[in-house]
């Protein structure tokens, strides 16, 4: 047996096992993921910390060692896999804030893109702020989005990427948007790590969203104002 399966995360203090969870993410240990969230919960962390402070930053360090090519596609999958279902844990308890109903928002990743994690954690996010979210997935083209857009007819359109090499698809939509007449009926804002300010102005998005927060923050601003102009017209 290993120094490993003697582990008893109980036993860890909240910075120890805080720690263990981010070597737990890096190794793709989902049931270990899974136990040490509970663990935090049951001592009282409320679950954005948990999210932030463990899984978010575990995830970062994994990011680096992908860079640096000490990680691989397959490893980094079962860190993704490890960090989904910690996720799936928080979900519940982020969305139960009774917070009032703000808007709506349609949210996916570009065609080409399958990184979903920031996106799913920006939905869940923006769900626990009162906002309805209907997410699209991953690898959407144009096509998906305007169906959605004429479906659900949200407030807010979200597009997520994470490679240089997806991200001026965004520009497509909207664009596509342009084209049919309605951009300016929807905010429009734009996310994931490669992007900056810079780019969403000139690809004519509303906003950037550096992260989670900043977009529920930047959600929130938007509707407030459209309610402002709604009642300065009425
Ligand atoms: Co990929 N990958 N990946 N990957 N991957 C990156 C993005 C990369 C930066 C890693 C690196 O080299 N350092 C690099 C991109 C380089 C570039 O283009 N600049 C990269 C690469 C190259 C690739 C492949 C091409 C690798 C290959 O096949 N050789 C391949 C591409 C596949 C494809 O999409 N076609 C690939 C595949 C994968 C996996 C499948 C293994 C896996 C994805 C699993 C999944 O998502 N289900 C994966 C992962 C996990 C990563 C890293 C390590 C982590 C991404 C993540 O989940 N971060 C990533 C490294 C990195 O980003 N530093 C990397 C955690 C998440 C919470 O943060 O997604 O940034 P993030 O989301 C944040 C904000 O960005 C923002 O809020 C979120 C929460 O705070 N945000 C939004 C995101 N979307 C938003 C939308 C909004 C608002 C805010 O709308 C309003």
């Amino acid at each position: 047996m290993s120094e490993e399966d003697d582990l008893d995360l109980n036993e860890l203090d909240d910075d120890e096992l805080v720690q263990q969870m981010h070597d737990d993410l890096y190794d793709g240990l989902r049931e270990e993921i899974d136990e040490a969230v509970n663990i935090l919960l049951g001592r009282g962390w409320v679950p954005y910390d948990v999210l932030t402070k463990a899984l978010v930053e575990g995830m970062r360090i994994v990011g680096i060692d992908f860079r640096d090519g000490i990680l691989f596609v397959p490893e980094v999958l079962l860190a993704a896999n490890a960090m989904k279902a910690g996720m799936a844990i928080l979900r519940p308890l982020l969305i139960e804030t009774g917070a009032p109903r703000l808007g709506k928002m349609v949210i996916g990743t570009v065609k080409g893109d399958i990184h979903d994690i920031g996106k799913n954690l920006v939905g869940m996010m923006m769900e626990g702020a009162g906002f309805e979210v209907i997410n699209l997935g991953i690898n959407n083209p144009v096509e998906n989005y305007l169906e959605a857009i004429e479906e659900h007819e949200p407030d807010i359109l979200g597009m997520s990427a994470l490679l240089t090499t997806t991200m001026p698809y965004m520009k497509v939509v909207i664009d596509a948007m342009k084209e049919k007449g309605i951009r300016d009926d929807y905010v429009v804002l734009v996310g994931g790590a490669p992007l900056n300010e810079e780019f969403a102005t000139a690809i004519g998005a509303d906003a950037y969203c550096r992260d989670a927060a900043v977009a529920v923050e930047t959600a929130k601003e938007f509707m407030a104002r459209k309610h402002n102009q709604m009642a300065a017209s009425a």
